[in-house]
């Protein structure tokens, strides 16, 4: 979609750090890493936000879920844990709309993400 920051991405007009790609998603670290290893999940497939996800592009799209997370875990062995966050709609903070999850490693309470 033309003036999509992630659709640029996607089609390598932008230059981002891939951490995972097929021909369904796209994984890379968030420009603003709320801690090291912040990543995000995008559909290839340019859609606003959840409620434009029909039942099997959310299946696709949630199922690389868990093996993003262990690749992050793998590269970054001090995570205790990980948040999952999806914003959908400028109300809940999402502030691009080309709906994207939030992959965000937690290395202990004082970490950068609060
Ligand atoms: P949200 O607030 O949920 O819409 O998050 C959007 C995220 O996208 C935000 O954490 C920063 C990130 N972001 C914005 N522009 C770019 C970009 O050009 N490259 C990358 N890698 N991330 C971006």
């Amino acid at each position: 979609m033309e003036d999509c920051i992630f659709c640029k991405i996607i089609d390598n007009q932008i230059p981002s750090r891939k951490v995972f790609e097929n021909d369904d998603i796209l994984a890379f670290f968030d420009t603003s890493q709320a801690t090291p290893g912040h990543t995000l999940i995008v559909p290839k497939k340019h859609v606003e936000n959840i409620m434009d996800y029909d039942d099997e592009l959310a299946a696709t799209v949630f199922s690389y879920l868990p093996q993003i997370a262990r690749g992050i875990k793998k590269s970054h062995p001090n995570i205790q844990g990980i948040n999952i966050i999806n914003n959908n709609g400028e109300i809940a903070y999402q502030t691009v709309f080309h709906s994207h999850i939030h992959v965000i490693p937690r290395y202990g309470t004082n970490d950068s993400f609060s």
